[in-house]
């Protein structure tokens, strides 16, 4: 089983495979399935009965060693396995950073993009392999897989920025993303 180092970490070298989205050394993989993901697709009623169904996984989070920490920066890749739920896009559960502090991420593989919200204006950004993407401090953010093959990217954020989810689950993240024939649309996200 990997694990987070534990400091002082020491200056090293990590491997990238973008391809299969791994890192080496790696730390723990967080695995979330569709139940894992409760108040964040729209429609309530074929989340309910997809979970029941099959309950698919619907990403996973490959860490570095490095550990979520103050003064550190851990790195993950995300995968987010192409699909919908009731038409919507799959997607992270979505967190805003309770020490506001910014993040980038870095497309790797496939195609998704990021939803931004700050409680008042609402950003996309879409992602493909080259591109990083810039959360700036106070926005909320989701990552969706807005093709047919898995979505990868590099996360890099600092050690003591945090995840709170209820953030969103209150607040909304402004935009749903959905595959209307093959194509992404994006929604308002009505409370
Ligand atoms: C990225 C980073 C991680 C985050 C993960 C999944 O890798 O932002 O910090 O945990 O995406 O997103 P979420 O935590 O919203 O499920
Ligand atoms: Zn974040």
């Amino acid at each position: 089983m990997t694990s987070f180092a534990v400091p002082p970490i020491s200056p090293h070298q990590i491997s990238l495979d973008a391809i299969a989205g791994s890192l080496t050394p790696s730390g723990p993989t967080l695995v979330r399935r569709l139940s894992d993901l409760a108040g964040c697709f729209e429609n309530t009623e074929t989340y309910e009965a997809e979970v029941a169904a099959s309950n698919p996984i619907v990403y996973q989070v490959i860490s570095s060693t490095v550990p979520e920490l103050p003064r550190e920066l851990p790195q993950s890749i995300t995968t987010i396995f192409a699909g919908t739920c009731g038409g919507e896009l799959y997607m992270t559960k979505g967190h805003q950073h309770p020490d506001p502090q910014g993040e980038i991420y870095f497309g790797l593989e496939g195609i998704g993009g990021i939803i931004m919200f700050d409680g008042n204006e609402k950003k996309y950004v879409e992602i493909t392999p080259g591109k990083i993407g810039y959360i700036p401090p106070g926005w909320a953010h989701r990552s969706i897989n807005s093709g047919t093959t898995p979505y990868k990217f590099l996360a890099v954020y600092p050690g003591s920025a945090g995840h709170d989810y209820g953030w969103v689950l209150k607040n909304g993240m402004g935009l749903r993303g959905f595959s209307e024939n093959g194509k992404l649309i994006l929604k308002d996200f009505i409370i």
